[in-house]
Parts: structure tokens; sequence; C-alpha cells
């Protein structure tokens, strides 16, 4: 393999597609976040610093990750899983920073950060270990143990912890930006088991043909929708309580 073949997009290639463009909006959104962290009041430039982290470690695994999927054509697994295992607790981080105004406690980060690590172990087992030859049953036990960790976060961000430390804060913009991340980890989160399910011998791979591309499809959407989202909520909750705090 030359560079110059790893360099050539294929024109109809839409997945190649997504991991350039990923790579670039999180790299610009990371840049964004950083130099913004100036004009938001103290207690929030941990939380801006944060979100410009999420985004920037993804960035250095879309450039890693754009070029395997070209070079071989495959779903690029391992980094994938790197990239979440490092970014998905520090967004658990976000919640914990946002509630802690209103007496969130550590336990409570540490908790979400073992369901978010769970959720995400269990998917690479189901992932790539996946058997050749279409037995689905690896795929659905381990898609189903990682639910379970998918499941807890969501409970917690809509009715748990974190909600009701969003609600007890008295807070308006931190109530309404947690609800916002909330959405974001029942809507935004849930394109992920999606792309899971068109591995080979998935669900919708065989009921509906979608191809196994189409899992680095759906997690480069979903990746770009959650990091720069949930970063850009936090910022305009960041944002507002400054404004509110001069005023
Ligand atoms: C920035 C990366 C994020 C927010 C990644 C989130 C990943 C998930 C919510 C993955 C969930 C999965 C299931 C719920 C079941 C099937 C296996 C996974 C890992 C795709």
């Amino acid at each position: 393999m030359t560079l110059l073949e790893v360099l050539i997009i294929p024109k109809d290639d839409a997945v190649a597609f997504t991991f350039f463009t990923g790579y670039m909006a999180m790299l610009a959104a990371s840049i964004f976040f950083f130099f913004e962290r100036g004009r938001v009041s103290d207690k929030w430039k941990l939380s801006l610093l944060v979100s410009a982290l999420i985004t920037f470690i993804a960035a250095v695994h879309y450039y890693y990750m754009r070029d395997y999927y070209l070079a071989t054509g495959e779903n690029p697994t391992a980094l994938r899983y790197i990239d979440w295992t490092l970014t998905v607790p520090l967004m658990c981080v976000e919640f914990y920073l946002l509630t802690k105004a209103a007496g969130a406690k550590i336990g409570l980060l540490w908790k979400l950060i073992v369901a978010s690590v769970w959720m995400l172990v269990a998917g690479y087992i189901g992932e790539a270990f996946n058997p050749e030859g279409g037995d689905t049953s690896h795929s659905v036990l381990w898609g189903f143990l990682s639910t379970i960790g998918y499941i807890y976060i969501l409970y917690t961000a809509w009715f748990g912890e974190v909600a009701k430390l969003a609600e007890a804060s008295n807070n308006a913009v931190v109530k309404k930006g947690v609800r916002t991340l909330a959405w974001f980890v029942l809507v935004g989160w849930a394109i992920y088991p999606i792309g899971y399910m068109c591995m080979p011998g998935g669900w919708l791979n065989t009921s509906f043909g979608w191809g196994s591309e189409n899992v680095d499809l759906f997690y480069n959407i979903a990746d770009a929708i959650n990091k720069i989202g949930f970063g850009l909520v936090v910022y305009s909750i960041a944002i507002s309580s400054t404004k509110e705090e001069k005023a």
C-alpha cells in the first residue's frame, strides 16, 4: 500500500466522507471550545475544557480511523472503542460538573463511569469477537449486556440522581441544560446500537440487508451529534449563566 493509494477517497464512499468531515468537525469544535473558555466565568472553565478534550480526543482517533478505513476498507473497531472509553467517561464528568453545585458527590461520577465502561467493554467484546458465519448469539448476548449499562446512565439522567440534583439546583439554566443532555443520551446515543445491529449477522444486517459499512456510518454520524452537540449544550449553559452572574 503506497501513500498515494491511502489518500484516494472513492467518490461514492459515504463512510469515507463521514470519517473525513468527522475529523475536521471534531478538530474545529475543540479549538472553538478551548478558546471560548476565556469568555465564561471561572466556575465554567473546567466544563468547557472537558468539552474541548472530548472533541480533541475524538479528532485524534478520527485522524487514524479515516486512514485505517481507507487503507483496509474495514471498521476500525479497536480505535473506535479506545476513543469511546476515554470520551464517554468524560461526558459523565460533564454531568457531574453540572450538578456539583447542587450537591453531586464524587460517588455519582464513579457510578456513571463504571456503567459506561461496562457498556463499552461489553460492546467491544460483542463487536470485535463476533464469529464469522452468521452466528448471532454472541453479538446479541453482549449487546444485551452492554444495553444494561446504557439503561443505567439513561435512567440516572432522566429520573435518577442527575435528574433529581438538577431539579434541586434552583437554577433554571442548569435544569434546562441537564434535560437537553438527557435527550442526547436518549436519542443521540440510541444511534449506536442501530450501527451495532448492522454488523454481519446483526438484526438490521439480516432483516434489511444493511451492510456492515453502515456500522461506521451510524457511529460517525452519532459521534458528531453527540460529542459536538453535547459540548455545545454545555457551552450555551456556561454562556447563559455567565451573563446572569454579571447582571
Ligand atoms: C462519543 C461516544 C459516545 C457517546 C458513544 C456512545 C456509545 C454507546 C451509547 C454505545 C452503546 C451500545 C449499546 C447500547 C449496545 C450495543 C453495543 C454498543 C456499545 C454500540
